[in-house]
């Protein structure tokens, strides 16, 4: 018998790129099991089922209302036949049995405490729980040896795993702005990651530095960072120098991973609390986080300091000369799992390789040059999705 309510049936095109992915998901429920199968695959090494789970999650996300019937969902790309039996699962028991049971896993839950240490992957924490090793404590008493971003990840552990705030993102970002226009004038960073796409939490914050004369760029980011490093603004840093050159041997069209080679520094902000900070003075937030950081004094185990004025954050910065910050302003704005469908899309449909630099089209034999993401979207033969709807 037919209900008497007809639920629409939904349609959305395959590719992320091409649908708009705002930040209000009709469907956690649903969306939060799927990813987190996909984070247990992406923990496991088993990077293709966890695109799998990624790329259903987000066709929900792109539903404009909560799905009210299995029937809605037939002729929807992307959803397997294991994402479907999650799906249905908790539909009529309430709840997936293999999400709650991934959950409660011994190994799910060591994976994921061992990754939330700044500079350990799935590798190693793998290596770690077949050594015996499942949680903190085990990993400070296995003389384990630890590299420099494993020691701080592990020092500022809670504070890297408690969400960066909007605000916190901006006070930082009057930080890095001062930072880069001392070193630099005429400097511009902008915000990228998931704050440039609305999101109002973040694991990190992420800025992209440029200059509008080409080539002004250049070395810019060890001064930056010696900038902040005065300052007492970093509690660990590591600059990569830019490679983009020496890797042009790997020929166009071939790109030797996702990871761009801009000069980046991954780093840990020593961000003074903000917290008797009323809306009036937030323009003196640099010169307020200067003195708290002169007047601080270090105590033995900073993360054990009661009271301590400040703390730790995750930040990202990249350097890209302004012939390629188009490119790299869209691969760092994410979602990741709508960066990598843009370059499955340019690929597969276009015959063109995207990346955080440049896009090559492989049959006229040519770079495509852009100075904005509108241009970018519209040599891909997109429609523009703006950041606020990238959120795939
Ligand atoms: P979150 O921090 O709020 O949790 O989310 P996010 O801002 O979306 O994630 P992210 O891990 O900070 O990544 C932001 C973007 O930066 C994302 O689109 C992927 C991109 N990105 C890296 N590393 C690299 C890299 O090595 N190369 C390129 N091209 N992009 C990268 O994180
Ligand atoms: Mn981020
Ligand atoms: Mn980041």
């Amino acid at each position: 018998k037919p209900s008497p309510v007809k639920s629409a049936v939904f349609s959305v095109p395959s590719y992320a790129c091409q649908r708009r992915t705002t930040l209000e998901n009709h469907n956690t429920v649903l969306t939060d099991a799927l990813s987190l199968l996909a984070e247990n695959a992406e923990l496991s090494d088993e990077d293709g089922r966890g695109v799998a789970f990624r790329r259903a999650a987000a066709v929900l996300k792109a539903l404009p209302s909560a799905v009210m019937s299995i029937s809605q969902l037939s002729g929807l790309p992307c959803l397997g036949e294991h994402s479907l039996r999650v799906i249905k699962d908790i539909w009529e028991n309430g709840a997936s049995s293999e999400v709650e049971s991934t959950k409660v896993s011994e190994r799910f839950k060591a994976l994921k405490v061992l990754t939330g240490i700044f500079g350990v992957g799935a590798k190693t924490a793998d290596r770690w729980i077949r050594e015996g090793i499942h949680d903190l404590h085990q990993l400070q008493n296995s003389g384990q040896t630890l590299n420099r971003a494993q020691q701080a990840g592990l020092q500022h552990y809670d504070d890297i795993n408690q969400p960066v705030t909007k605000a916190e993102a901006c006070a930082i970002e009057e930080i890095v702005e001062k930072a880069v226009s001392s070193v630099l004038p005429g400097a511009q960073i902008i915000l990228t990651g998931g704050f440039r796409r609305g999101k109002q939490t973040g694991h990190d914050v992420d800025f992209l530095i440029t200059h509008p004369e080409e080539g002004r760029e250049v070395g810019l980011m060890p001064k930056v960072v010696s900038w902040l490093e005065a300052q007492g603004f970093l509690l660990y840093q590591k600059t990569t120098r830019n490679s983009y050159l020496e890797s042009k041997a790997d020929g166009p069209g071939r790109p030797p991973s996702n990871m761009d080679r801009f000069e980046r520094c991954l780093s840990i902000f020593k961000l003074p609390k903000m917290e008797k900070q009323g809306a009036k003075d937030s323009q003196n937030v640099t010169e307020n986080c200067l003195q708290a950081n002169q007047k601080s004094d270090e105590p033995e185990c900073p993360e054990a300091a009661p009271d301590r004025r400040w703390r730790a954050v995750r930040v990202d910065l990249v350097v890209s000369p302004i012939s390629q910050f188009a490119f790299a302003l869209l691969g760092w704005t994410g979602s990741k799992l709508f960066e990598r469908e843009l370059r499955r899309w340019a690929r597969y449909e276009k015959g063109m390789s995207l990346s955080s630099h440049a896009l090559y089209d492989n049959n006229q034999r040519k770079y495509l040059r852009a100075s904005s993401e509108e241009e970018i979207f519209a040599h891909l033969g997109l429609e523009f999705i703006p950041p606020s709807e990238r959120n795939a």
